[in-house]
């Protein structure tokens, strides 16, 4: 069986995860529960793995966030996928009991799960390994069932016949999880879940979850409206927060870059800042022309000499202090900053012009 590529996401702000599963082999991808304030991290992941995300999938219609099930497809093409009793508009596949997700040679199987909603599904990959059940089982305790048709009984038996009947060794992956644990088995749950493993019965497990009393997600009234429309804005537009000045690409660990290629024809737009040490910036890999220099070490209290009207990009010998210099500007509040990938290695290796080496003929010591 093909090998398969898993990452755990987590959103803070709403204690999501977001999972990505794909089939080694093909590059196929599937995501499960995206949010919409994370889609440029989870594409910047699916690039830097070379996978193609083809479906982009909801356990259920989340109150607490709204998914990027809409954003995500628009950027990658991938199907939204949701099931079809969550009376969710704009998805491409609706989901009944049994359905198999297809990504490669791998799928995952959807199981009605309801009971925290009517639409709940848990995906079940198809060796049965792991199961992603949404809001439906947390670890050690389950989704609320007091709005969005809940119901402590349906919640109780869906529970019971759909996710308790999974091999002891399957991995629980929940929806949240509001302590920060991550994963659990059925093996597990099925023993010390505090709300409906052991003994208890369905007419105990609708007593705890009648006494809850939680406070509603604070994103209720935004997140459900936002969720029944597959996560489309009110004005079907992609949100405006991709820099315009220059064609920049985000990486997973979290830094905007600039396209060498790019820089090279757009030198007196911007304002490169070199931030290694003098006899770096003087030695054999050069300097990009009328770069400026200011070592990292000296960055944050030389931020006012900066002619920041233009868009800085920084730079050092391998991307990585001048990524550091990126981070720093762009707390300082500088709005437009990038970094040069791979750095001067990366700038010579293209054969882009360099000043200030001993090949610049204009090069004084
Ligand atoms: N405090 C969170 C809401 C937490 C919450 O209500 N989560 C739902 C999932 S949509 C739930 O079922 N929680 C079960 C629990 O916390 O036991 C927020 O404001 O977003
Ligand atoms: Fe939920």
């Amino acid at each position: 069986m093909s090998t398969i590529i898993f990452r755990q996401l987590f959103d803070q702000d709403s204690s999501t995860y977001t999972y990505l599963l794909a089939d080694k082999d093909s590059g196929e991808a599937v995501i499960i529960d995206s949010v919409f304030e994370q889609c440029r991290r989870d594409r910047a992941l699916l690039k830097e793995l070379n996978l193609e995300l083809k479906h982009v999938i909801d356990t259920h219609c989340h109150a607490d966030h709204v998914t990027a099930s809409w954003l995500m497809s628009q950027h990658t093409g991938a199907k939204i996928g949701v099931s079809a009793n969550a009376d969710v508009a704009g998805a491409d596949n609706y989901f009944k009991h049994g359905d198999e997700i297809r990504f490669g040679a791998r799928y995952l199987q959807a199981r009605s799960t309801p009971g925290h909603t009517n639409g709940c599904m848990t995906y079940v990959l198809d060796d049965e390994s792991m199961a992603f059940t949404g809001d439906a089982l947390l670890i050690r305790g389950c989704g609320r069932t007091d709005f969005q048709q809940g119901d402590a009984h349906t919640l109780y038996k869906s529970i019971h016949e759909n996710i308790f009947t999974l091999p002891d060794s399957s991995q629980i992956y929940p929806g949240h999880d509001y302590r920060g644990l991550m994963s659990s088995t059925v093996k597990e749950e099925k023993k010390y879940n505090s709300r409906l493993g052991g003994n208890v019965s369905a007419e105990d497990f609708s007593g705890y979850m009648d006494n809850l009393g939680l406070a509603h997600p604070r994103k209720l009234d935004i997140a459900v409206p936002a969720n029944l429309k597959s996560g489309r804005p009110e004005n079907g537009e992609l949100p405006e927060s991709e820099p315009q000045w220059a064609p920049l690409s985000f990486t997973f660990g979290g830094i905007w870059e600039i396209d060498a290629n790019w820089l090279v024809d757009n030198l007196k737009a911007v304002q490169v800042v070199d931030v290694r040490e003098q006899e770096e910036f003087d030695g054999p890999l050069g300097h990009i022309a009328d770069a400026i220099l200011v070592p990292l070490r000296t960055l944050k209290e030389k931020l006012q000499d900066l002619d920041t009207k233009k868009p800085v990009i920084a730079v050092c010998r391998s991307g990585a202090r001048s990524a550091q210099a990126t981070n720093i500007m762009s707390q300082a509040g500088l709005a437009n900053v990038a970094n040069l990938h791979g750095g001067m290695l990366h700038w010579n290796d293209l054969g882009l012009p360099v000043a200030g080496n001993s090949l610049d003929p204009d090069f004084q010591i």
